[in-house]
Parts: structure tokens; sequence; C-alpha cells
């Protein structure tokens, strides 16, 4: 984490408090006399649980592959500042992002208070448009909403504006622009935004972890760094945090810990979270805790477009989870989605003619599509692998929305370091069956009888011949 000290040099005298009252229903001008120095994120890794230094105590969430943001209390009043600017993004080793986002990062950093506290976020724009910020789900004055046109004129280039309001409901919200929103979500402009009770809660419990991630999707030709910003459906990268699989860190628990994850989506797909091992309940949506008569036991939870879910579940199970969407072409990377499917096809003679045309072209497909994790193929520099992540055993043919969750007896509370793969006890793997198969009749013809080998004066079989890595809008 790193601060621009200089930033703000001609704004005021950073860190130093402001004086005066803040009016109870109004924006204090002489908030704008001295802003809080923004500070940076340059790193794309979890960051520990930013512990609260003052104001009301609660357990810190923990962003996957992100961080939350520090604020400064000046007479009461718990500030922010965000800056909206161009980051360059690590989705996964290799592969690097030039999005729109806030303070060095995309998604933005997590903001965290406490039900009751009086909030000013100051919001510096530093893109090339104008931009604003919705706190999506709160209460607050109509004129603090961020709707740009309709609850406030937009922030242009170079402005700071400033949003002050009270954190009245206790819960799970995001934040974005409402401002070309097309173009500002789909190059990753959004942030999470936890409100932690301020009392026990009867419909909110304690955790020992608290994981936020939010949903989101580019599309980004291979070899290139710009997400196109029209793409509506077919994106090749979906992500959580704008971070892909194996570039996801793996959610770290201690057995018998009680677990929140907090999952928001700003894609334009719903998404269905699936999770191994455990089931959970949906404790709350961003519209608030969900009574606990109208609770009940899932393993997946769809999350649609613009909502919001919060699983909990107690960790009891030891061993290395998968966590994922269950959409499976969410969980692969630089997907181009018009290859034709070539499962039973035997096309070793038509590729040979292929590659004397095209020298670079690969079969691809013609026992699935799990060969794609150790084919060498040629690729353009700052190109995602389409399914990979190395495992205990081999590889785990996986990308984008995937995840592990690490359950370890031996794990201490509050320690999220990857504790590495689950050592199985033995007798626990599931393993080759060696001994006799007895062979029905219909094993005869390869592939079944729904896939006979070919017949003979069968009309040939046509091949279309496609680049596998490329991607084309339709
Ligand atoms: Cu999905």
């Amino acid at each position: 984490m790193i601060s621009r000290r200089s930033f703000f040099k001609n704004a005021g005298v950073a860190g130093a408090a402001a004086v005066g009252a803040v009016a109870a229903t109004s924006v204090s001008r002489v908030a704008l006399a001295a802003l809080p120095e923004p500070v940076l994120q340059t790193k794309s890794d979890t960051m520990p649980p930013l512990l609260p230094a003052n104001g009301r105590h609660y357990n810190p969430v923990v962003t996957l592959n992100g961080w939350t943001l520090p604020w400064r209390m000046n007479s009461g009043v718990k500030e922010f500042h965000l800056v909206a600017e161009p980051v360059v993004r690590e989705m996964c080793e290799g592969f690097t992002a030039h999005l729109w986002g806030y303070n060095g990062q995309s998604p933005g950093p997590t903001i965290e208070v406490v039900e009751g506290d009086r909030v000013r976020v100051f919001v510096t724009n530093k893109l090339p448009e104008h931009t604003s910020v919705h706190w999506h789900g709160q209460r607050v004055p109509n004129g603090m909403d961020g709707v740009t046109g309709l609850n406030q004129p937009a922030i242009q280039p170079g402005k700071t504006f400033v949003y002050e309001f009270i954190a009245r409901r206790p819960g799970t919200f995001m934040y974005h622009p409402h401002a070309d929103e097309m173009t500002q979500m789909a190059m990753g402009m959004m942030g999470f935004w936890v409100t932690h009770p301020k009392n026990k809660h009867p419909l909110i419990e304690e955790v020992d972890r608290d994981f936020v991630f939010l949903l989101n999707a580019y599309d980004v030709d291979p070899g290139a760094y710009t997400p196109k910003i029209m793409t509506m459906l077919d994106f090749n990268l979906w992500s959580w945090n704008s971070r892909i699989f194996p570039g996801i860190d793996p959610l770290v628990v201690r057995q018998n810990d009680k677990v929140r994850i907090r999952i928001g989506n700003l894609t334009m797909t719903n998404h269905p979270i699936h999770l191994h091992g455990h089931e959970f309940m949906v404790t709350g949506t961003d519209g608030g805790a969900v009574p606990k008569s109208a609770r009940w036991p899932e393993v997946t939870t769809d999350v649609a477009v613009g909502q919001m879910r919060q699983l909990e579940f107690v960790a009891t199970e030891e061993g290395d989870w998968a966590f994922h969407c269950h959409k499976a072409h969410h969980t692969m990377n630089a997907m181009g989605h018009n290859v034709p499917t070539m499962i039973g096809v035997d096309h070793r003679g038509v590729a040979k003619q292929i590659t004397s045309l095209v020298p670079d072209y690969m079969v691809m497909g013609e026992r699935g599509m799990s060969d794609m994790t150790e084919m060498e193929m040629p690729m353009p520099d700052n190109t995602a692998p389409m399914m990979t992540g190395e495992g205990p055993f081999e590889s785990v043919a996986m990308g984008g929305m995937f995840s592990v969750l690490k359950v370890r007896r031996e794990q201490k509370s509050g320690d999220y370091k990857d504790p590495g793969w689950y050592k199985q006890p033995p007798g626990t793997t599931a393993f080759e069956y060696t001994g006799p198969v007895s062979e029905p009749a219909r094993f005869q013809s390869e592939g079944g009888q729904t896939m006979p080998r070919a017949q003979r004066n069968a009309p040939p079989v046509q091949v279309q011949v496609r680049k596998p890595v490329g991607h084309s809008d339709h």
C-alpha cells in the first residue's frame, strides 16, 4: 500500500483535521478545505483484514485479491477518498489488463463502516470522461444516490465531489458509477461496501471469517490489454474481483470456523455459485438480512445481475473444496465460442491436409476439450491460459470463476496463509479398479450405439477450420 503524499499538495493540509461542526443534514463546506490523502494499492494480493484503528469496533472482512480502504476521522465523520482512474490489473500470472478502477486497482477498495456512522467520501475523477458513484442498496438522501443527471451533475475529469450520508442500514452493499455505465463497468469500475451492525443483531451473526468479492466479466482479445466495451453477453474472461483462476486466491479457513462469503454480481448474466463439501444458508442479500424462517440449505445459489448474496456455513470438513460458478463456460479463460464440436470425429487425415494450408491450425477437441490443458499452442503474448491450474495430482483444467475453500485443522485463527494442498488420509482417495471387467455386447462398436464407427459409403465428414483462441462478435 502506498500513498501519494504530493497528490493533493494544493488542496490543503492533508491529514489535518478540519474544524467546525458537521451539520446534521447537509454536506459541510468545511470538509472541502482539507481532503484526506488518497491511499493507493499496487498489488493484486489478498490483503489481511484491516482492523479498525478508530471508531466503533467490528470484525473486518477479507476482500479476495483486494483490500480495504483506510479512513480518517474528522470531527466524528469517517472520511474516505476514492480516486477513479485508469489502472493496470494483473488478472492472473502472465495476463495483465488495462482497466479503469479506483485507487490503483479494479475493483476499487472495500469500504467498511458501522451502522450509524456518518460517512464522507471524496471522489476524484482522473478518468478521461465524467463519472459518478452510486451506493448500491443503501438508504441515502436523494442527492447522494449518484445517478448522473437525475441526482447530481456528473463529476467532470479533474474534479472532486463529496458524498456524505449516514450508513443507516447494516449489510452487504457495493458501489459503482451511474454514468456511462456500459463503458465504466465493462472497464472494471466497482467496489464492495460492508456496513457492520452497531450492536448484536438478531439476524446478523458473528463469524470467524468473512470473505467478500464481486463477480465481473471482461472481453479482452488474446494478445490485447483493453476490454472491448460493446460486448453484451459473449465475454471471454469471467472473473472474481478482476482475477481469473489460477489467479484467484484460495479461501483459507480453520476447521469448524463459522464462515460468511458475500458476493455481488455486476456482470451481464447470472452466476450459480457452487460450494463443494458443505451446505450453506443464504443469510442475507443487498436488501438486508433474511429472516431465519425463510432460510433453507443450499449448495448452489444463483446470484442474478445486480444482486448480492451472503452465504454462511460452518467449515466442518477438512480438505480442499472446489468453489466456483456452475456455468461451465465461466470456468474457462480466453474462450472463443464459435468452435465446432469435434467429439467422435476422427480427422487425422483431414488435419494433415489443413495443416499444409494453415500451418498453425490445431485439431481441437476430438476427445473432448481437456487436451487443451496440456497442449502447447501458439498464443499471442498476454493471453490467459484457457484451462489450467496445477493441483496436487495434475492440472485442475479450470479457469475463470473458480477457487478453492481450504479447510485445515491446524490453521491458526486469523491466519489466512495458504497451507498448500490437503494431505488426504491414506485410503480415502478414489483409485483405479484393476480387476476383471465384463463387456456387454453394445460395447463392441466404438462409441456405443449412438456413435457407431463410420459406415462404408457414408458422406465425408465436414470439418470447419477455426483457430482455437480467436474470438469474434456476433
Ligand atoms: Cu458464471
